[in-house]
Parts: structure tokens; C-alpha cells; sequence
């Protein structure tokens, strides 16, 4: 049967070759990028340097993109006077350039039409694009108002698609960074601190003298500035402790590897509170003076003692004394890394909160090598009018669930996609940019429906990712090298500025963000919302609000200035946090209130069947995501995932080192493509382990291209976070298959 949007192929169609219109292929590769992190490069005279920030990750690191006499970009290195970066790329920022040089990219505007009755894409001028888009969107509006248009975003295109849907009147801008990733650490911290760790992370990893990680995995996990303030705080001798099924980089360098059972982080957190609290080396001048709830707290953890989580967590109850004993010696120098991604297990809310909680015990927050207080330059809004008031909020789309969620839900907007129940569907068309949803949201089959009901589906990308197969008309992008961006301000131990302007035209027909949400705001009649020609004036009206200008930013890149406030609460005054009372809750009375647990409750989680192993999932240094698996360099570093597998299992399977075989999860789902068994003790048996980001089943991405296995097809078991909708995703399991299971490979 036909559905209503067939996946179309976009390089079956030969497009492209035609269109490269600003002078392609003059450009040459950067370094190799062997090295973990390549050092700033030297100034030879004839390369010209443009300032830029990375966006191969979302760490941001401010750098120099070199271009040659022939106008090819040579190499990128980092800013010296950025601390994010410390002069310093990782191998992912100095591989950028391969995003540029990738000629897999998408070179010019594609139409979905229907030719000999099969759908496929031909090219479009950008005015017939953008007409249509423009026509469409105000279709919707006219006939379900604004609201039922949703954005979906990463990146920093993100941030002018918003402000165009915020200028048409829609509240549901939905990113995967929310409930895919960092929402449930925000929001736990949140109620507990009253406000989020931000990105970059406030944890003064440079100065702790003991690290705690829960699952965070840096050093695979590659945000610059925090691996290399790991490096710099283990080589000052601070204590490593590290909480993962499988012995990381990080573990590697730890003092205590704790090799929990996975799904289980929540017991011994409690029991470490127990530890802290009844042996009485908790921070009793910072709790008594910072928090509310202590005797509650006190009391809720009585019987969670290191015997209670030993036969749960499988770590024996004298390590985690210990372990306890070693952060309370260092506090209030100690840091329980709050992590990043943290959509795990479904009580994702209330495993960070018992992060929280075990760094208010110690004193960290507001001290030296704990987490500190940030500081940073608002750069204010260009002028533009007010933005209409949206009719309804986000909220309405997660049917009285998530009352905590305070950004839009990403799996919500796609269920409300979906007419149910006889009703219409809530949502009706979608511009998806900067992030390929099919590989970063789980629930396939969800996705599809919601995909399939749209009257509209715009996306923005830079490569012909898998989502650009679904799309009713597709956007190229320009890549970060071809385009300005807004102007990056950290709010972080010192405040910065960084600027990103083209180091190169764009290639083909390719446009930056800024200019193709302009151009569909006039032609929806937003243009007040968009009054300049170009986003050089709107930069440097900015820049000249808060002391600078494009001139000198375009010299200098970075720019740093003093702290007005302390980063740490000062001797004899006392600090109010930001929650409504001014203390850190212990007890939450705005989760109870919303009928939560008010302190972190350990409830077990469902088990492999046997013959069945949990399905856990991490980065690699050399990748982001799925957005590097194309990236030629990168590729060159690491090109396929394998699956990390303990050596007992793999002999119980009669598995060789090297061998492929497919997964098939819990729910009968089989990998597309088969997966290089990696032997290694360093994980536990009872878990596998894969890089996300690869098993790319999209040809036109040539070099990607059925590499490895990708995990977010086998994640079809979601474990939702009742208070802020996140999708706990390591609930699966997979067992093993030896022989091709002869699955066609979708496209
Ligand atoms: N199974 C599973 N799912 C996950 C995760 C996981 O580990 N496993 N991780 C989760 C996490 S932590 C996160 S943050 C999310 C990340 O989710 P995403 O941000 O969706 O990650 P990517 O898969 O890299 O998709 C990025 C998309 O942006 C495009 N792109 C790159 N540069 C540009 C640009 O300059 N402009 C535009 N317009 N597009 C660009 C890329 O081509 C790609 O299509 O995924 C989440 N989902
Ligand atoms: N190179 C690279 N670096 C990146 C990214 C990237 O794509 N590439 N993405 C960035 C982004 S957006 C994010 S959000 C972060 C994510 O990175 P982090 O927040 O550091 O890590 P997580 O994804 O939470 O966890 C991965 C680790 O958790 C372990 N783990 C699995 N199950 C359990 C469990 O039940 N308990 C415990 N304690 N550990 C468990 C895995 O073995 C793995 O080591 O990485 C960032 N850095
Ligand atoms: S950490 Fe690496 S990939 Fe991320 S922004 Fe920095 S250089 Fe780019
Ligand atoms: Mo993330």
C-alpha cells in the first residue's frame, strides 16, 4: 500500500551536480586528526583566519577556520582565550571540515512531487520553496490557528527557526536535548536547587579534589573543556570515582570503578546518602544553613543502608562506605557529576535529584572544586515587535502528564501528531532542523505515523540524513564554515563572547539559517520581525549594546570579560539559591505537591529474560551522534560501531573476535545491519554495549551507509519520566543472531 509520504532516496535522483554555484570542491582536508586533541595550529602568512564556534557537538568551543590562497578552508584550531576550548579541538572539532568537504551534502532546494505515480523530489528554486512553505503554513494557521505547527530543533539554526515561530504564534518548539537528554537533570536539579547546571556544566572539575561519575563517560564523552579539566584535576591528584556497567576512560582513570548493575544507580545513591547522614560526615554548617528538609531526608534514608543496596546494586557494602568516606573527606571540594544525558531509566527526575541532594550533603554547590555560580553577558534581542500569545501552550499536548516539563516535550508534539480516537490531530505540519529524528528519538513506529498524518513537513538540514527522506520539501543549510550565527555568550566562570562568520561563501545553493527564516517570516507577513538586510547588522547592533562590535570580534573571535560576582559564596555572607524559599529543598514540596515523590524512592526495573542482555549505549570520542557517521575524517578514525561484549557470554555463544552478527530485541525488532563483535572484559555480563550513531540505512549517505548498528531502532521499549516526559531508553534487551536474517534493508 502507498503510504502518504514514501521515504524518498535523494541521490538515487542524480540532483545536485548541477547546482554548485559558490565554486565547490576547492578545498582541502584539515590536519589529520589522530592525535585525542590537536593543539593550536601556527599563523603562516598566507592562510587567512576567520573566527568561528564548532557545531559538531554542542559544547561550542570558539576556533579559527584557515583558508588558503585558492579559498579551500586548511585546517580549524581553537581559540587560545577560550576557556571552553583552551586553544584546543577535539578530534570531532578538527575533523569539521569534512561537514563542509562531505560531497554527499545537500546542495540545493528539494520538492516533493508525484512523477509517473511515484513520489520523489525534483529541485526547486528557493522562491518556489519557500512559497510553498509559506502557503502551507498559513493554510494551518487559517484553519487550526499557529499552535498546530511544531518545530523541532538542535543546533544553532534552532534559534532562528524559534524566533520565526514564536513570531507566528506558535508555543511548540521541541528539541531532543530536552526529553531525549538533559531534561531530566535539569529538572531535577531544579527542584532541588532551584536552578539547571547549565551548558557548559558549572562544575569546577579543574579544582575538585573528588569527581564523582554516575554513567558520565568524559573522555568518550568529549566536551572539551570538562575532559580537559578532568585531566588537569587527576594529574592535581584529585579522586576519581566511576559508577558504570563497564569499565569507560573515565573508569580507567579511577581511584574506585564501581561496575553497577545497571538500572540500579538510585539504590546506591540513597545508600551513599545513608552513609553520609548516619556516619554523620555530611556538611552540617552548609545543610543547616543552606537546605530544608534534613530530618525528613534523615529519615526517609534510615534503612538504606550499604547492606540493603548491596544484592540490588551488586557493589559490596564496604566500597560504597568507602566511597562515601572519600567525598566527604574532599568535600566540600567534591563534585557528583550531575551528567548530561540522563534519559535513562524513566525516574530520571529522581536519580538527579538524588544527585542533587548528595552534592547539597557535601557543600558543593557555592564552593571551590564543586559547582560554582555562573556569570555571564545577556546580549539583548534585536528590536522586534512583541510575539502574539499563543492560544495554548505546550503543556496541552502531554495530556496532564509531565506537569514539570518547562520546555515542550519532543515524543508529546509527535504523539499529538496523530489523530486518535476519532479526534484531529493537535499537530498538523512540522519544520524539523538540525537534528535527524529518526535516529534521536526512539518509537519508530510512532515517529512514522506522526510523519505520515502531517499536511506539512519541512527540514532543514545540511546532509540527506534519514529524516530529509520524509520530507515534503527539503532545506539546505550552509555548514557552520559558510554563515554567521547569533553571537555565543557563556555564562560560565568567566563570561565570553565567541563569533561565528563565514570562512567561505556558501557552496551550491545552500543558505544559512538566518536567512531562510527570514525569507519564509516576509513571506508570511513577519517581516517586521526580520528588519535588516543582513544578520551582520543585527550582530553588530548586538555586540555594540554590550561594549564591542562585529570589528573587533571579527579580530579577535573571543572575547572575555571580568566577573562582577563571586563564583563562590564568601566568607561571612550567606548565599540565597534560587528556589522559592532561597534554600535547597531535601524535600520537595513542589513534587509532592504535584503528587511526586518528595525525596528519591529505589524502585527496581524490569530484567533481561534470559538469553537476553541490556542494550546500554554511549559516544565515542571521534563522533557526535549520528551527524558525524558521513564525516570522512571522522570516518577514518572510527568507522563502524562494534558490540562491546564479555568475553564469558561471548564463549557461552561460541563468538570470535571480529565476527558480525544482528540484534534482536525484546519486541522481535532485528538490527538492519550486522555489528563486529568487540571481546572485552571491560563490561559486565549481563550488558552490551554500542556507540550511538551508527547503522545508517540511508544510501545517499555513501560513506555512512549501513555501517554498524543503530540503537535507537532497537530502543522500542520507552520507560516515560511521569514528571517532565523523558524517554528512558535503557530498557532494552537484545539477543544475538548468527546468520542474516535476510531483513531488507529499508532504503
Ligand atoms: N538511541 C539514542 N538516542 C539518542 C541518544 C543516544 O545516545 N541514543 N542521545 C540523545 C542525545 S543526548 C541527544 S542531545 C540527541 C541528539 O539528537 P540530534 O541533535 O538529532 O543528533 P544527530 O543525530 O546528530 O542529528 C543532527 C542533525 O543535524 C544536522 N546538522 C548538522 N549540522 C547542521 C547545521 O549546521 N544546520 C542544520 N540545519 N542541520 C545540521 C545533521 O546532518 C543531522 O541530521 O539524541 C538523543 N537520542
Ligand atoms: N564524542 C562525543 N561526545 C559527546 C557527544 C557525542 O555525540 N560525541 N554528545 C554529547 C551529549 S549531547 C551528551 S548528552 C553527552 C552524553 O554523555 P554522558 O552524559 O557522559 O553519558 P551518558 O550518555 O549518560 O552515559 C553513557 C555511559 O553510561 C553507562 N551506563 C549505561 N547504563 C548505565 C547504568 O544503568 N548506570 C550507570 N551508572 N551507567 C550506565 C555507559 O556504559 C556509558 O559509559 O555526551 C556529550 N559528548
Ligand atoms: S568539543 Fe569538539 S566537537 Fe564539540 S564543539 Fe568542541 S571541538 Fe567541536
Ligand atoms: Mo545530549
Amino acid at each position: 500500500m502507498k503510504t502518504r509520504r514514501d521515504f524518498i532516496k535523494i541521490s538515487a535522483l542524480g540532483l545536485g551536480a548541477t547546482a554548485a554555484a559558490g565554486g565547490a570542491a576547492k578545498w582541502v582536508f584539515g590536519d589529520p586528526v589522530g592525535d585525542l586533541m590537536a593543539g593550536a595550529g601556527d599563523e603562516s602568512p598566507e592562510l587567512k583566519t576567520f573566527p568561528t564556534y564548532c557545531e559538531v557537538c554542542f559544547w561550542k568551543c570558539a576556533g579559527w577556520a584557515y583558508v588558503n590562497e585558492q579559498g579551500g578552508i586548511q585546517k580549524i584550531t581553537g581559540n587560545l582565550d577560550d576557556p571552553q576550548c583552551n586553544g584546543r579541538l577535539c578530534p570531532r572539532g578538527t575533523g569539521g571540515v569534512g561537514m563542509f568537504s562531505d560531497p554527499d551534502r545537500l546542495k540545493t532546494p528539494l520538492m516533493r512531487v508525484i512523477k509517473n505515480g511515484e513520489q520523489t523530489y525534483r529541485e526547486a528554486t528557493w522562491d518556489e520553496a519557500l512559497n510553498f512553505i509559506a502557503g502551507k503554513m498559513k493554510e494551518i494557521k487559517a484553519k487550526t490557528g499557529p499552535e498546530s505547527m511544531a518545530l523541532f530543533f538542535h543546533g544553532s539554526s534552532g534559534n532562528h527557526f524559534s524566533h520565526l515561530m514564536k513570531a507566528y504564534g506558535t508555543p511548540n518548539l521541541a528539541a531532543p536535548s530536552f526529553a531525549q537528554c538533559r531534561g531530566p537533570r535539569d529538572v531535577g536539579f531544579e527542584a532541588t536547587f532551584g536552578e539547571s547546571v547549565s551548558s557548559p556544566e558549572v562544575t569546577d572539575i579543574r579544582d575538585t579534589k573528588c569527581l564523582v561519575l554516575i554513567g558520565s563517560h568524559i573522555g568518550e564523552n568529549m566536551h572539551n573543556g570538562q575532559v580537559q579539566e578532568m585531566s588537569e584535576a587527576i594529574d592535581n591528584g584529585a579522586v576519581i570515582i566511576t559508577v558504570d556497567p563497564r569499565l569507560s576512560t573515565a573508569a580507567s582513570k579511577s581511584k574506585f570503578w564501581l561496575p553497577i548493575k545497571p538500572s540500579t544507580d538510585l539504590a546506591l545513591l540513597l545508600s551513599w546518602i545513608h552513609v553520609l547522614i548516619y556516619e554523620n560526615i555530611y556538611n552540617e554548617d552548609y545543610v543547616s544553613k543552606y537546605a530544608e528538609g534534613f530530618e525528613q531526608l534523615k529519615e526517609h534514608v534510615r534503612n538504606f543502608t550499604p547492606e540493603w543496596a548491596y544484592p540490588i546494586t551488586t557493589l559490596k557494602p564496604h566500597e560504597i562506605r568507602a566511597t562515601a568516606r572519600e567525598m566527604a573527606a574532599a568535600a566540600p571540594a567534591v563534585i557528583i557529576h550531575p551528567g548530561r544525558h540522563a534519559a535513562w531509566y524513566g525516574d530520571d527526575v529522581q536519580r538527579t535529584r538524588a544527585i542533587a541532594i548528595l552534592n547539597a550533603l557535601l557543600g558543593s554547590w557555592g564552593n571551590r572544586g564543586g559547582l560554582f555560580f555562573k556569570e555571564g553577558i545577556k546580549i539583548p534581542e534585536f528590536p522586534h515587535p512583541e510575539y502574539p500569545q499563543p492560544a495554548w501552550s505546550y503543556h496541552e499536548l502531554n495530556n496532564g502528564r509531565f506537569p514539570l516539563a518547562n520546555e515542550a516535550v519532543t515524543n508529546s508534539v509527535i504523539e499529538s501528531s496523530i489523530p486518535a480516537d476519532g479526534k484531529e490531530a493537535k499537530i498538523k505540519g512540522w519544520i524539523v532542523t538540525g537534528t535527524n529524528l529518526i535516529a534521536s528519538v526512539p518509537l519508530k513506529e510512532q515517529l512514522n505515523k506522526a510523519m505520515q498524518s502531517l499536511e506539512l513537513l519541512v527540514v532543514v538540514d545540511t546532509m540527506p540524513m534519514e529524516i530529509t527522506g520524509y520530507a515534503d520539501v527539503v532545506l539546505p543549510e550552509c555548514t557552520y564554515l559558510e554563515r554567521y550565527d547569533d553571537i555565543r555568550a557563556t555564562a560560565h566562570r568567566e563570561p565570553t563572547l565567541a563569533l561565528r562568520m563565514p570562512a567561505v561563501e556558501p557552496q551550491y545553493q545552500t543558505k544559512p539559517a538566518w536567512w531562510i527564516a527570514k525569507e519564509l517570516g516576509v513571506r508570511l507577513g513577519l517581516g517586521d520581525y526580520f528588519n535588516y538586510k543582513d544578520y551582520t547588522e543585527v550582530l553588530d547592533w548586538q555586540l555594540k549594546q554590550v561594549g564591542s562590535s562585529l570589528d573587533e570580534m571579527k579580530r579577535i573571535g573571543v572575547k572575555k570579560t571580568t566577573r562582577n560576582t563571586s563564583p563562590y559564596i564568601e566568607p561571612g555572607t550567606l548565599h540565597s539559591f534560587k528556589t522559592a524559599s532561597g534554600k535547597i529543598q531535601l524535600y520537595s514540596h513542589e513534587l509532592a505537591a504535584a503528587g511526586f515523590d518528595a525525596m528519591p524512592v529505589y524502585t527496581p526495573h524490569p530484567e533481561p529474560q534470559e538469553g537476553y542482555y541490556r542494550l546500554i549505549y554511549g559516544r565515542a570520542p571521534m563522533h557526535t551522534f549520528s551527524r558525524t557517521a558521513n564525516n570522512r575524517n571522522l570516518v577514518a578514525l572510527m568507522p563502524e560501531n562494534a558490540l562491546w561484549i564479555n568475553p564469558q557470554v561471548a564463549a557461552l555463544w561460541g563468538f570470535k573476535k571480529g565476527q558480525y552478527i544482528w540484534l534482536k530485541n525484546q519486541d522481535g525488532v532485528v538490527s538492519k545491519f550486522p555489528i563486529k563483535v568487540r571481546l572485552t572484559e571491560r563490561i559486565r555480563w549481563d550488558s552490551v554495549y554500542i556507540v550511538h550513531g551508527f547503522g545508517h540505512h540511508h544510501k545517499p549517505l555513501t560513506f555512512a551507509y549501513g555501517r554498524g548498528v543503530n540503537d535507537t531502532e532497537l530502543i522500542t521499549n520507552v520507560m516515560l519520566d511521569p514528571v517532565m516526559g523523558g524517554t528512558g531508553m535503557r530498557g532494552n534487551f537484545v539477543t544475538f543472531l548468527t546468520k542474516d536474517p535476510g531483513k531488507e534493508a529499508e532504503a
